[in-house]
């Protein structure tokens, strides 16, 4: 029969996806459902933010009757809400929690992956109106299933991800996600509530002409980095330039945008902060995971994000992740100095 449908949305690609493992329990497509829904109701939220000092005045509670929290920790129990409803995963880490959360009930110790997700990455751009985003990172566990999960299953370095996404609640709310198999970006359609597949198998261009930092930390950054930057703005038709310099403050709209336009996205340690900003476990090996497999690099300068094994759920790592070809030319001013 021939049907003239060809748009899926997130749980019809992922469910196809299964089919071609027989195999395949299903669990991961669960996982994903599962955040897809949370991230549709934070979406409706980010949508309202402006409106929230308002409802406020209604006292503590908005029109549904529920408390007016700030979005953060209203994202953040969205997705351990919904996680911890779902049949796939064992337990979580937050950035908005100070320890991980194991679930610890028949069916979340029965599970095969545990979470770590940034729920709402770029909070300082809610108040303006500007794009934010949800970061997630999936593992399976390394702990005996039917047993609670442990903070093993937490600290894996980022190449035994299983999957990592993100989520930008931006002019369209879109969902990508990657495993092994590819990366893949879905449009919220918001007529009938659907992520709908929009950008299948998305590649990072080799090279780009956006270069993303903040140069407010400029006299804060390593010579090389330094130099690397100055080279960037010197860059001419000849060796091909001119770029552009593009920093929006939320991590994952600037990689986002990069993903698709090609470009180098970088958040070094500086005077003050030698680790930078970033956190290792849900802000840059997701998004390590994701530009690797869209063909892409990920290194804090000296050795690849994913190979760096954690000690700590909210450790922080320099970033510089984008466009092979640009990577590259960004590690010859690091090898020098
Ligand atoms: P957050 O998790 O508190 O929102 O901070 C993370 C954000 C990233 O999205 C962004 O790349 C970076 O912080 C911006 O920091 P800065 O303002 O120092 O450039
Ligand atoms: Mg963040």
């Amino acid at each position: 029969m021939n049907i003239n449908r060809n748009i899926l949305t997130l749980d019809e690609f992922t469910i196809q996806e299964l089919r071609n493992f027989p195999a395949a329990t299903g669990e991961l497509s669960s996982l994903l459902r599962d955040m897809g829904l949370a991230a549709k109701r934070v979406n409706v939220e980010v949508n309202k933010a402006g409106l929230v000092d308002i409802l406020g005045d209604y006292g503590t509670t908005n029109v549904q009757g529920e408390e007016v929290k700030k979005l953060d920790v209203y994202a953040n129990n969205q997705f351990v809400g919904a996680l911890k409803h779902g049949i796939s995963c064992a337990g979580i880490g937050s950035e908005e929690l100070d320890d991980v959360v194991i679930f610890d009930d028949p069916v979340s110790n029965n599970s095969k992956y545990v979470c770590l997700f940034d729920p709402l990455d770029g909070s300082s751009n809610i108040d303006v109106n500007v794009s934010i985003g949800t970061i997630f990172s999936v593992y399976r566990r390394v702990s005996e299933r039917g047993k609670p999960c442990t903070k093993e299953d937490f600290l894996q370095q980022g190449n035994k991800q299983v999957a990592a996404g993100y989520v930008i609640y931006g002019s369209s709310t879109m969902f990508v996600y990657a495993t092994k198999r590819g990366v893949n970006g879905f449009t919220l359609d918001p007529q009938i509530g659907e992520f709908c597949l929009s950008h299948p198998g998305i590649k990072c261009p080799e090279k780009g002409k956006i270069y993303s930092v903040n140069h407010g930390n400029f006299f804060q950054y390593e010579q090389g980095v330094k130099e690397y930057i100055t080279a960037c703005q010197k860059k001419t038709k000849a060796d091909g330039g001119p770029y552009t310099q593009r920093y929006i403050g939320s991590m994952v709209a600037d990689v986002h945008r990069n993903l698709i336009k090609g470009g180098i996205f970088t958040y070094p340690g500086t005077i003050d902060k030698p680790k930078g900003k970033l956190r290792l476990m849900y802000e840059c090996n997701p998004f390590a995971y994701i530009v690797e497999k869209a063909g892409g690099k990920a290194t804090n300068g000296k050795q690849r994000i994913l190979d760096i094994q954690p000690t700590e759920l909210h450790q922080r790592t320099p970033l510089f992740i984008g466009s092979n070809k640009m990577m590259e030319e960004l590690e010859t001013y690091l090898e020098e100095k």
